[in-house]
C-alpha cells in the first residue's frame, strides 16, 4: 500500500480553494486539477508499506500525534514548483504569521517516528504546501502571479490523517485509514 500521513482540511477551506482553483482555472492553462475534496497538507510521505508493518506502525503515528498540541493555521498565498518558467506543481501555502513553525515542528516529530519505526531518513526539506494542481505537460502549463491566496479563515488541526493513496489512471484516490488525535483534541478539523 501507498501511505502518507497529512493534515485534512475543513470543509470551508476546501470550499474557499475550489472557488481558488475555478478562478486560476480561467487564468491558466494546462493544469490537472486536484478535486477539492481531495486536497490535504502532507506531513510525511510514507511510501510503499506492507500491511502488517502498517498495523505495527500506526501505534508510532498515534503517540507521536497524542505528545503535540493542537494547532491553528491560515492559508497563504499561492506559488508554483520548481520556477515559474517550468512549473510542473501549483499550489496554496500556508500564511507565516500563522503557526506555521508548528508546522514545521509537528512534520519534525512524525519523521522522528518515522525513523524509529525503520524508514530511511526524508531527505527533502519539509515544505508545507497544498496542491492545487499539476501541470499536464512539465514545461507547457502557465504559471498564475504569485500571492493572492484565497481569502479565509484560521482554522484548527485536531489530528493527523494517515491515508493510503492509489494510482488510477483517473487520477489519485485517497482513502483514510486512521485518525490520530493531536494533544487536547477530540481530533477535530473544523
Ligand atoms: P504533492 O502534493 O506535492 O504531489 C500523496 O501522493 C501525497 O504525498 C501528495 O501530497 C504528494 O505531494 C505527496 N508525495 C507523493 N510522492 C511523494 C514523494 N516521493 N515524496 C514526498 N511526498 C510525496
Amino acid at each position: 500500500m501507498r501511505l502518507f500521513l497529512a493534515l485534512e482540511l475543513p470543509d470551508e477551506v476546501r470550499a474557499a480553494l475550489g472557488d481558488l482553483q475555478r478562478r486560476l482555472r480561467a487564468e491558466c492553462r494546462g493544469w490537472r486539477w486536484v478535486a477539492p475534496g481531495g486536497i490535504h497538507l502532507t506531513l510525511r510521505f510514507l511510501g510503499e508499506v506492507a500491511a502488517e508493518d502498517d498495523r505495527r506502525q500506526r501505534a508510532a503515528w498515534r503517540a507521536a500525534a497524542a505528545a503535540f498540541p493542537q494547532l491553528r493555521l491560515r492559508l497563504g498565498g499561492i506559488g508554483v514548483c520548481p520556477g515559474p518558467s517550468r512549473p510542473r506543481v501549483l499550489w496554496a501555502g500556508i500564511e507565516d504569521r500563522s503557526e506555521r513553525p508548528r508546522l514545521g515542528e509537528l512534520a519534525a516529530a512524525l519523521e522522528s517516528a518515522a525513523r524509529g519505526a525503520g524508514f530511511a531518513p526524508e531527505e527533502r526539506p519539509f515544505r508545507p504546501h497544498l496542491t492545487l494542481a499539476r501541470a499536464e505537460r512539465e514545461g507547457r502549463a502557465t504559471a498564475p502571479p504569485a500571492g493572492g491566496g484565497p481569502a479565509a479563515a484560521e482554522f484548527p488541526c485536531g489530528r493527523v490523517t494517515l491515508f493510503r493513496s492509489e494510482l488510477l489512471p483517473t487520477g489519485a484516490r485517497y482513502t483514510v485509514l486512521e485518525e490520530f488525535p493531536l494533544a487536547g483534541s477530540g481530533g477535530e478539523v473544523g
